[in-house]
């Protein structure tokens, strides 16, 4: 399971990094709630529609194609590889991964906040905040804010995988966020060995058989590389 710490060093900015210039007087927790589009869907609009346009600039960095290696290795062993991402910047599936459990969503899909119609985001700005949608409507990102639900399928899929892995491995999460901060436990409870890898020590931290602290850009491609050259 990934999160924001992957994209990192893809120059995408966690949750925990200060946000830059316009954004820097928020915090991004109280932006992203249903309450904060409610209130100010503008200013709302144009945070998710600039994050997805920084999101497009950006390259998947070499964790994003350590796991995308692992997944085809797994593939050709028959043996199964699930990806569960926090991220909502669609990196892993640049860097080739096919089988991603987005669980937050992401900054790519939007739709109709009142008749959930998915609409087309064009390749560059929306530039009017918040967009309209051809049935009249306001368009929002289809991100999972905080107080949504997940979505159903998406935590299923995460469920199974969780439950029934050899090996979870955490990568570049704060931990801190549930129900994704959960499936560790829950791979640890059904007899899963875990492994985290974060560049600072995280609730996980204490529970898991091994803890790397580091860049995920570094210790990923060594740890694929040497499990799948070992
Ligand atoms: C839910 C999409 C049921 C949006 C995100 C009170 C009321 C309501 C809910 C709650 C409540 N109390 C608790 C909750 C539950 C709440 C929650 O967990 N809150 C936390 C803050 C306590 N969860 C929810 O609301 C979830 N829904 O519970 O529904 C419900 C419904 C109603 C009422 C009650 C319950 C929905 C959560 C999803 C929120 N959406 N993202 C968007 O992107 O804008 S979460 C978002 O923040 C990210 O997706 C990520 O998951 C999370 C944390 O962000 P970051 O910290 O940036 O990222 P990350 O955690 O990944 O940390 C980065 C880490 O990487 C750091 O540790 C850093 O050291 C490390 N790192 C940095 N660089 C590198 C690195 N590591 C390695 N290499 C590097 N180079």
């Amino acid at each position: 399971m990934t999160g924001a710490g992957v994209s990192a060093e893809s120059g995408i900015p966690t949750f925990r990094d200060a946000l830059e210039g316009l954004w820097s007087r928020f915090d991004p927790q109280d932006l992203a709630t249903p309450d904060a589009f409610r209130r100010d869907p503008a200013l709302v609009t144009r945070w998710y529609d600039e994050r997805r346009i920084n999101c497009a600039k950006c390259r998947p960095n070499a964790a994003h194609k350590a796991l995308a290696r692992w997944e085809r290795h797994a593939a050709g062993l028959g043996a199964r590889f699930t990806l569960i991402t926090q991220n909502v910047d669609r990196l892993h599936q640049r860097a080739g991964s096919r089988r991603v459990i987005e669980l937050h969503g992401s900054l790519f899909e939007w739709r109709c906040a009142q008749s959930g119609e998915v609409i087309e985001c064009p390749p560059d700005a929306f530039g009017d905040y918040p967009p309209t949608t051809p049935s009249g409507g306001v368009a929002r990102p289809g991100v999972v804010w905080f107080g949504e639900m997940l979505p159903d399928d998406a935590v299923a899929a995460a469920d199974d995988a969780a439950g029934s892995c050899d090996l979870f491995v955490s990568v570049g999460t704060s931990a801190v966020v549930y129900p994704a901060a959960g499936y560790l436990h829950l791979a640890d409870a059904a007899g899963a060995r875990t492994l985290e890898i974060n560049r600072e020590p995280t609730p996980a931290s204490g529970v898991v058989n091994w803890s790397i602290q580091g860049n995920a850009g570094d210790i990923l491609p060594a740890f694929v590389a040497a499990a799948i050259e070992s």
